[in-house]
């Protein structure tokens, strides 16, 4: 079976489906944000998990398709969520690097933000430390100018790859998102407590916003409060879910 066929037949065929995670405001409980998260949705079938294609639609390429509709999709809901009476909700859409260094790649995200209604600093870019390091000045100059639009920039998976203060100080990234790797052992594994401590810390000393990623319990949130990490997103509060879901989930937890 050639999953980069079937991948192409699914987008052409519309199997792609996006479910939302709330991110949170720990204090007041707030939903703020939505993080899209691509499904592949054959017709029948439960829900396939992005993990176990997204290698795939990378090496292939089809990423870049695939990508452009989820953040077309994305901004297309959030519109219709502000219209609900939910205009200060946000969206946060993952990006590859290969969307990254495509040609144009800002210019699209502009026509997308005007084909739907949404005002850039509605809309976060989810971007992986292995952007920062690659390709460094193309993609200095395309995270620049996505900064310029007002488009919130954050840097996903953050502690898991190499990117040094000096890289986080060059590129125009206004947020950290804590790995779920290292807050999954907040209090049992003293190194992964350390560094936890140690980017929330960064975050503040640098001014960028951060938030948790995987928090499942309430001993996580207790700790990022009491260190001073406010935001959340994590199965405490909610997976990721279909689009009605979410705006069930919003009525009642924020
Ligand atoms: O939701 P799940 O655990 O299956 O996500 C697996 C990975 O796929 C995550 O690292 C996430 O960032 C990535 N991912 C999810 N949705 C998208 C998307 O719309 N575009 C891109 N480029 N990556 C995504
Ligand atoms: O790399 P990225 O952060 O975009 O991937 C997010 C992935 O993490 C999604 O597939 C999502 O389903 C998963 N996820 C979200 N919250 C939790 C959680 O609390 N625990 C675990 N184990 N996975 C989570
Ligand atoms: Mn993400
Ligand atoms: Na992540």
């Amino acid at each position: 079976l050639d999953v980069g066929k079937r991948l192409r037949q699914a987008l052409a065929q519309d199997e792609f489906i996006l479910h939302y995670q709330p991110q949170v405001d720990m204090e007041s409980g707030i939903t703020f944000s939505a993080e899209a998260l691509l499904r592949w949705q054959p017709p029948g079938k439960p829900p396939i998990s992005c993990g176990d294609f997204i290698a795939n639609a990378e090496e292939s390429g089809l990423i870049v398709p695939i990508g452009e509709w989820a953040l077309r999709q994305a901004c297309r809901q959030l519109k219709i969520w502000h219209d609900a009476g939910h205009p200060e909700l946000k969206m946060a859409v993952n990006l590859s690097p290969r969307q990254l260094e495509q040609a144009d790649f800002c210019a699209l995200v502009g026509q997308i933000l005007d084909e739907t209604g949404i005002h850039a600093n509605a809309l976060e870019l989810e971007i992986t430390e292995s952007i920062l390091l690659r390709r460094s000045e193309y993609n200095l100059a395309t995270l620049t100018r996505l900064s310029e639009m007002g488009i919130q920039l954050s840097v996903d998976d953050f502690g898991t790859g190499y990117s040094s203060l000096a890289y986080l100080q060059r590129f125009p990234v206004h947020a950290l998102k804590i790995d779920q790797s290292f807050v999954r052992d907040i209090g049992k594994d003293p190194n992964d407590t350390a560094l936890v401590t140690a980017i929330i810390a960064m975050a503040a000393s640098l001014q960028l916003g951060v938030i948790a990623e995987g928090v499942e319990t309430l001993q996580q949130v207790q700790f990022l409060m009491a260190h001073g990490c406010h935001d959340a997103q994590g199965f405490y509060y909610s997976k990721a879910v279909p689009a009605e879901a979410f705006m069930d989930l919003y009525g009642a937890i924020r």
